[in-house]
């Protein structure tokens, strides 16, 4: 028979250019291992690991990624056993030689179509469950805290349950206190356009969507700061989207969250005088809001609330660290980043709301002078 004879366009290549054939697979195998490394290198403390889980929806996240992990990797191992298996028994022997020839097998056919319908089902039950507890805060927690996260381009906000009542929140941006020990509710929203909360040690991403309530919660088990980011593109500056959850011991909390709750500080200052006025002026209270309270369910400004600003660990959602090692905010630092930030935005930020938007960035007549700059930093480093 010709066919019989013939090895096919593959075969052939292969048999007439060995050297090349060794070559082809010395490459391959090299990349492989460099890929193989990669898992290696991953490393569980890194601030952005989801192999360090620290919470308890962080870890059940993992558990089910390993079940399946694990158990795809036993599937394609006897997968592959099966059919090396098979290639080598039941290969032709001589050319002359014509393989047994065999039409269905009923049971082999059900034992293939039973056992991965049982392994499918097994591990689709398994997430659905992971689904729904990452979904929900349990419901025999005896404490929770609900808080509001609302994705703008391209920074976070948050509200907080006023201690003086429920009409009322508590708003802050880009940094989420939460105590630890205590499941936290994220009733998530945006602005704008689709954004995705995700704080990989805690938990993973959920899709802020715009007019289409979203939730989620998480808990942290000890004190510490976990890198939050959005992980769904949301234009320009989206990989510079970036938040910090503060998980400290409850009381702190409770005196975090009063702190916040209180009027923003009026400095003595000269200077910072000075600047409170140019940011009236300058039209920076036209997009950011100095007042801690806000309405339940009321919108927010275009820019971050900046009424406590000066107490923020991060400038500009996570782009610039105002904090020592210890996690205290340094006046020197944060007034560097303040004048970076002021002097050119779209620098640290390409594409940022603030410099496309304020009339001191697109109006070459109204460009903020060295002085202004110095005087409004004095005023935001005053607010505490
Ligand atoms: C057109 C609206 C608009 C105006 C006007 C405006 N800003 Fe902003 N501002 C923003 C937006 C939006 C951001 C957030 C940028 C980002 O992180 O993507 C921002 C961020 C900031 C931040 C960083 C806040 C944080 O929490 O990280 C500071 C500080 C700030 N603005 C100060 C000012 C000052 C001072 C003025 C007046 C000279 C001003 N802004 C005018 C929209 C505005
Ligand atoms: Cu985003």
């Amino acid at each position: 028979m010709v066919t019989m004879k013939n090895r096919g366009v593959f075969g052939s290549v292969f048999i007439n250019s060995s050297r090349t054939q060794k070559i082809v697979l010395l490459l391959m195998s090299l990349a492989l291992s460099v890929l193989a490394a990669g898992c290696f290198i991953i490393d569980p403390s890194a601030n952005q690991s989801t192999f360090e889980p620290l919470g308890p929806v962080a870890e059940r996240q993992l558990t089910i990624f390993w079940w399946i992990l694990i158990g795809g990797a036993v599937v394609f191992v006897l997968v592959g056993a099966a059919l090396i298996y098979a290639l080598v028994k039941f290969r032709r022997r001589s050319e002359e030689e014509t393989p047994i020839q065999v039409h269905g097998n009923t049971r082999l056919e059900l034992l293939w179509t039973i056992i991965p319908a049982i392994v499918v089902m097994g591990f689709a039950i398994a997430s659905i469950n992971t689904l729904f507890y990452s979904a929900n805060v349990p419901k025999d927690s005896e404490k929770t805290i609900t808080l509001e996260a609302i994705g703008h381009q391209w920074w976070f906000e948050f509200r907080y349950p006023s201690p003086n009542g429920p009409e009322n929140e508590v708003v802050t941006a880009n940094e989420v206190y939460i105590p630890v020990g205590i499941p936290v509710r994220i009733n998530l929203e945006s602005v704008d356009v689709i954004h995705s909360f995700w704080v990989p040690k805690l938990a993973g991403k959920v899709d802020m969507v715009p007019s289409e309530g979203n939730h989620m919660w998480f808990q942290a088990d000890e004190p510490g700061e976990f890198y939050g980011q959005c992980a769904e593109y949301c234009g320009t500056s989206h990989a510079n989207m970036k938040f910090k959850v503060i998980a400290v011991e409850p009381a702190e909390f409770d005196t975090w969250l009063s702190d916040q709750a209180a009027p923003a500080l009026e400095s003595g200052d000269p200077l910072a005088k000075e600047g409170a006025g140019i940011f009236k002026d300058a039209g920076c209270s036209g997009c950011h809001s100095l007042k801690t309270i806000a309405k339940t369910g009321s919108k927010g400004r275009v820019g971050p609330n900046l009424a406590h600003v000066a107490s923020r660990r991060d400038l500009a959602a996570g782009m610039m660290n105002n904090a020592d090692g210890a996690g205290n905010v340094n006046d020197a630092y944060l007034q560097e980043n303040l004048r970076k930030w002021l002097e050119n935005p779209s620098e640290i930020k390409p594409g940022n709301l603030m410099s496309s938007q304020a009339a001191v960035y697109t109006d070459p007549n109204k460009t903020l002078t060295e002085r202004q700059i110095s005087a409004l930093v004095a005023y935001l480093t005053s607010l505490k």
